[in-house]
């Protein structure tokens, strides 16, 4: 699923897309992602709205206190990359073009 149709899946069920907001719960999320055989991206609820590699929680509209960006990443690739996907399989985040399609986990 693309991000915004997770954005508005999730919160139809009166939550949003996964927000991580520490190491504890990074641990926790791998370990599920790992056992529920989750192999690509995941969307988090975190946004370069403006393009302006500025990247914020959904939630909170700050800049998370908790960011777990793979080496050289957010690298804004394309000049088309607003949205941020935790990338199982390296469990590290990258920035990524929004109509990608990947996982989607909801919070509430
Ligand atoms: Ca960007
Ligand atoms: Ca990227």
């Amino acid at each position: 699923m693309d991000f915004v149709n997770g954005l508005y899946q999730c919160e139809a069920y009166g939550g949003g897309l996964l927000e991580i907001n520490d190491e504890s719960e990074d641990q926790w999320l791998y370990f599920h992602f790992k056992i529920r055989g989750f192999q690509r991206g995941v969307w988090l609820g975190v946004v370069d709205a403006y393009n302006d590699r500025v990247f914020r929680a959904i939630s909170t509209q700050k800049e998370p206190n908790y960011v777990k960006w793979h080496a050289g990443e957010p690298n804004n690739y394309g000049n088309r990359e607003n949205c941020t996907m935790t990338w199982v399989p390296r469990n590290s985040w990258h920035d990524s073009d929004c109509f990608r399609q990947e996982q989607v986990v909801c919070k509430r």
